[in-house]
């Protein structure tokens, strides 16, 4: 972790930031600034400008000043916390205009006054970056399958629920599949969980490859794993299937040095009707699943 961390640190030139603010000198030396760093700076003059930016522009953080013709900083502020996952350092005179408080409030993760001392703002920046860093890992660690790296059956489920929503609102198709490893207790009880353990890693990652660009694939229980096919009939979706079961055939496992293994699956597969409930499809794909397992195994069931 504390090397990523530092990696991240050290590769700036990932990092985009935006300047807002009215007063041209403090934009330029902002930039200039933000360049010699090393990072990647854009600039804009107000609220307005800011958000037609960050349109066309991945930003990581903007910086804005806090009294601007038209939208003010505090503004802006709301409406990026609203629109885009950005950080937002907000820059405030000594008046008193305006509170600590009420940056917070509107979903800033730190504030400077102005006049801002650049090594103070780099401070700041830095532990934001971290921050969001951190947030990131989080996020991905909470949908992640550690032992085969695909998401996990909550991601699933909630992603499951996303397409369905969509093929109901769109009416597009959408086909989902289960995959289940055939035999693999006795696997586990010929070589020990920890090879079972091997094979479960890397047939998530055959299944990873043979994805098309819009499929997406969980570890949705043991030894099961789904894979959800936007836009894609029941036809399709076999073919789909047999690309699968196919690359997880190639593969050879060596438990032990003198033995050569291979694993078959057995795939279910449902296209979604209209109306149905999402529990309801699952189960139909479970139903398949379990067709092909009663035919003997290796199968595939529409
Ligand atoms: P079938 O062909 O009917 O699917 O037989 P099977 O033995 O694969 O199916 P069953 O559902 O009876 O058993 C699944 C086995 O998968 C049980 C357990 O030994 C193994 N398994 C489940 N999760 C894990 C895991 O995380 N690691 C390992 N190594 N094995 C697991
Ligand atoms: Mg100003
Ligand atoms: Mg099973
Ligand atoms: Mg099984």
């Amino acid at each position: 972790m504390a090397d990523k961390l530092n990696t991240a640190d050290i590769s700036k030139q990932g990092v985009h930031i935006l300047i807002v603010d009215d007063d041209v000198t403090v934009r330029f030396l902002m930039n200039e600034f933000m360049e010699t760093v090393g990072y990647q700076a854009y600039m804009a003059s107000n609220g307005e400008e800011a958000l037609e930016l960050l349109k066309t522009n991945p930003v990581d953080v903007v910086v804005t000043d806090i009294m601007m013709p038209g939208m003010d900083g505090l503004e802006l502020t709301e409406l990026i916390k609203l629109n885009y996952d950005i950080e937002v350092i907000v820059m405030t005179g000594y008046s008193g205009d305006y509170s600590y408080e009420e940056v917070i409030n509107k979903g800033a993760s730190d504030f400077v006054f102005k006049p801002v001392r650049f090594e103070e703002l780099l401070l700041r920046l830095k532990r934001v970056l971290k921050e969001r860093y951190l947030k990131e890992e989080l996020r991905k660690l909470a949908i992640t399958d550690d032992l085969t790296t695909l998401f996990n059956a909550r991601h699933f489920y909630k992603q499951l629920k996303m397409e369905v929503d969509r093929s109901r609102r769109y009416k597009h198709i959408l086909s989902l599949l289960l995959i289940d490893i055939d035999y693999f207790k006795s696997y586990n009880d010929t070589y020990g969980h920890l090879a079972g353990d091997k094979v479960l890693a890397r047939i998530g990652q055959v299944i990873q490859s043979s994805l098309r660009r819009m499929d997406s694939a969980y570890r949705y229980g043991g030894e099961e794993f789904t894979i959800i096919l936007p836009d894609t009939g029941g036809e399709e979706a076999i073919k789909a299937a047999k690309r699968i079961s196919s690359a997880i055939n190639s593969e050879r496992f060596k438990p032990v040095p003198e033995k050569e293994i291979y694993i078959t699956v057995s795939i279910g597969i449902a296209e979604y009707c209209a109306g149905e409930e999402l529990e309801a499809f699952v189960k139909r794909a479970d139903k398949a699943m379990y067709k092909s397992k009663e035919k003997g195994r290796n199968r595939i069931t529409l």
